[in-house]
């Protein structure tokens, strides 16, 4: 079998679980969500899997080792962001059922349990959360999550039970970190250093740590042909002035990322001068002293270019996730079997998050990058060749293997 061809395959098949967008559009306890998981509990049964759906809308499949002994954890999630992308999530799930249908093919047995997790919601698009299968197995959910609507003012606990969860049982679904040997996820790396070095897998060292922070500049209104320009309080241009201000700033910290993703203005007229803008800033890094400080220079940066316009400022954070370690030993497992592949165990961060970064409240984690055309990700454009999954599927058969409980 030409396991790199099977993932472009399997890969293409549920790409057409869809909203009838541009891209990828599959969202949580939908319908396009459904017809993936048909195809997805398929490819888990092809892998000697038995299939289940958890409380928390994960798709779970199990093979037991020898009574007693731990799980490795896999996966990766199965939604994706409007008009997104065919590999960020669901190539994590794919890649791990071939790896270990492989292995089968082979006669191995591992010493130990395996598990392929596809979690209903990563990317936090459909609810404002994210990552609730990841934490629901970690324990770290926050009830009140379910409480949170759509926009069309669906309640997350509500899709979730109707779509054959249990909101309200997701609690008990929390894993012993005693039975668990780590969890190891497979990602497209979604940046360019794996191109820039021409490589086809690399080792993730670590996931940025990420704060989301709601920013609010306040002026006076007035008519846009009568209020001279000499003394306006215009919100949005002190607006203005902070978003270069933090770009120009973040450039001069490696690696750090600082991104003002979205922007609402009042009254938002075309001939009235805005008193109010609301903005998100998004803070990235992989150290979150770095991130914290960064925070604090902006937050200083916006006070005083609001106090010299005689302006109002604000700056709340909304959202908070620390910087993630991969586990020492997960990535030693990688580095060895992508080196007797490549030749190489190209170590690197990931500036995006993923269900790892939940799962590291429970139990070791380790990530392997496959290599993204132009780095681009979150757009139809994203891609990676049938030939680089395919040497990540022998990485990721040669891993399992050399695992020991
Ligand atoms: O935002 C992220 O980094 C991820 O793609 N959800
Ligand atoms: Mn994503
Ligand atoms: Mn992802």
């Amino acid at each position: 079998m030409d396991w790199g061809l099977e993932a472009e395959r399997r890969l293409t098949e549920i790409a057409a679980c869809s909203e009838p967008t541009e891209g990828v559009t599959r969202l949580p306890f939908t319908p396009e969500h459904a017809a993936a998981n048909a195809v997805i509990g398929d490819w888990m049964d092809q892998a000697g899997l038995a299939v289940h759906l958890d409380a928390a809308g994960t798709l779970v499949g199990r093979k037991a080792g020898p009574a007693g002994t731990p799980s490795l954890l896999m996966g990766s999630h199965q939604d994706s962001v409007r008009n997104g992308g065919r590999y960020d999530g669901i190539m994590g799930v794919v890649l791990p059922c071939l790896a270990l249908q492989k292995l089968a093919y082979e006669g191995v047995d591992l010493p130990y349990s395996v598990e392929v997790l596809a979690f209903a919601d990563e990317e936090g698009v459909r609810f404002p959360t994210a990552l609730v299968g990841s934490r629901a197995l970690a324990g770290t959910v926050d009830p009140a999550v379910f409480d949170m609507t759509d926009r069309d003012g669906n309640r997350m606990g509500d899709a979730l039970d109707a779509f054959g969860g249990d909101a309200a049982g997701v609690a008990r679904i929390v894993r012993d970190p005693a039975r668990i040997l780590g969890f190891l996820e497979t990602h497209i790396e979604q940046g360019p250093v794996l191109e820039r070095e021409d490589l086809p897998v690399g080792i993730v060292t670590g996931i940025c740590g990420i704060e989301r922070n709601a920013v609010r500049f306040t002026g006076e209104t007035g008519h846009a042909g009568t209020v001279p320009m000499q003394g306006r309080k215009d919100a949005l241009v002190a607006a203005g002035r902070f978003i270069s201000a933090i770009h120009d700033a973040a450039g001069q910290t490696a690696e750090l990322r600082a991104t003002v993703g979205s922007m609402a203005l009042h009254p938002d007229a075309v001939n009235a001068i805005p008193d109010r803008v609301d903005l998100t800033l998004e803070i990235r890094a992989p150290e979150d002293a770095d991130r914290a400080a960064f925070a604090a220079r902006a937050r200083a940066e916006g006070e005083r270019i609001a106090s010299d316009a005689g302006l109002g400022f604000a700056m709340d954070r909304t959202y908070e996730q620390d910087a993630v370690p991969c586990s020492p030993m997960l990535r030693a497992a990688l580095a060895e079997a992508a080196r007797s592949h490549t030749g190489n165990a190209l170590l690197l961060p990931s500036g995006a998050t993923h269900d790892a970064s939940a799962l590291s409240d429970l139990c070791p984690v380790g990530m392997l990058f496959v290599r993204c055309r132009d780095g681009k990700s979150h757009s139809p454009a994203e891609f990676a060749s049938a030939a680089d999954m395919g040497v990540a599927i022998e990485v990721l058969a040669d891993c399992l293997r050399g695992l020991v409980p």
